[in-house]
């Protein structure tokens, strides 16, 4: 029996499954729907964690200006979310407001006694990842972009390896990029990043042949770290966005165990195939309770909805090792 590596977080959003599936939906997606504030068409793709006695979110939300931008949203069971109506403000380390130029896909990490915040951040018309760090969802202290562009899907590890922190990233292009590896790469400090290496490429299986890219945090558990990452396809009619998983080596995560061959979930439900880019399921946060090995999982919808779906740690590492 696999267990997972954390804290115990008894009140995750839960649903029993009906089947043997791998990860199963909740009931009542999606749990954000359009114009969800004012000025905001969509939230989706969006980060959420444990904070004191609620979950709290920090939100991609396409605003009417078409310009994506993260908001701070709570939630006291993990489902019905109350948004900030203004977005996040980032400040330098010397007080100075930060600009956003414009700001997407988040997640968010907790190490040590810090909140650190990832995306996919624009740098002079360009994406890169860009970090803040915060320690109540207050105050946000912009700390740096770790590399140059083209860069996206920054993913920390929730904790340091070897005295390192450890990034994973997938190195791109300007546009809807058509290739993408997963690398990884060390720092320090969060500042200066090196020691780039390789975790894994696109395969022959269609799903995940066209660019793979990180999901959530790696979930520490004592058989590895389980990743769940979105493998993406090129059909006739654009890109379509599946889950896969992968399971690493927990001192030197470049170092691949275990990976699927089957996509873990794909667009199926209306929610997922219709919408602003439709066949996209794009999985961004998890939340784990190491007591139940229950596994939550939040994912952006045809780049419209939120959806939440469920895992089970045992369930999950089995399928990752058969398929
Ligand atoms: C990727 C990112 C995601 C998006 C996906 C599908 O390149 O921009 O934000 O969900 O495309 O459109």
């Amino acid at each position: 029996m696999a267990k997972i590596i954390g804290d115990i977080l008894t009140n995750i959003p839960w649903q029993e499954p009906n089947d043997d599936s791998v990860i199963w939906r909740y009931k009542n997606n999606p749990i954000i729907n359009r114009n969800p504030i004012k000025n905001v068409s969509r939230i989706f793709n969006s980060a959420i964690i444990k904070y004191n006695d609620k979950f709290v979110g920090i939100f991609r939300g396409d605003t009417t200006t078409t310009i994506p931008t993260l908001f701070y949203g709570e939630s006291k069971d993990g489902i019905n979310f109350e948004f900030d109506e203004l977005p996040i403000e980032f400040y330098n380390e010397d007080g100075t407001i930060h600009s956003i130029e414009y700001a997407y896909d988040p997640r968010i990490v907790k190490i040590d006694d810090e909140f650190i915040i990832q995306w996919c951040d624009g740098f002079n018309g360009q994406p890169t990842i860009g970090l803040a760090k915060t320690k109540d969802f207050k105050k946000y202290t912009f700390i740096g972009r770790p590399f140059l562009p083209f860069n996206r899907n920054g993913v920390l590890f929730p904790r340091k390896i070897n005295g390192e922190y450890v990034m994973l990233s997938r190195p791109s292009d300007n546009g809807h990029t058509q290739f993408g590896d997963i690398y990884l790469s060390r720092s320090k400090d969060l500042i200066y990043w090196g020691k780039h290496e390789l975790v894994m490429k696109p395969t022959w299986q269609w799903w995940q042949s066209t660019k793979i890219g990180t999901g959530p945090i790696p979930i520490e558990t004592d058989e590895g770290w389980v990743l769940l990452y979105h493998g993406v396809t090129k059909t006739c009619n654009g890109l379509c966005y599946s889950i896969g998983g992968a399971l690493l080596d927990i001192d030197n995560p470049s170092k691949v165990l275990h990976r699927t061959d089957s996509y873990m979930l794909t667009p199926e439900e209306d929610y997922e195939m219709v919408g602003f880019v439709p066949n996209v399921i794009f999985p961004v946060a998890t939340l784990s309770d190491s007591k139940t090995g229950r596994i939550a999982i939040y994912y952006g919808a045809a780049d419209t909805y939120v959806g939440l779906a469920f895992s089970e740690i045992n369930r999950l590492i089995e399928f990752i090792k058969r398929n």
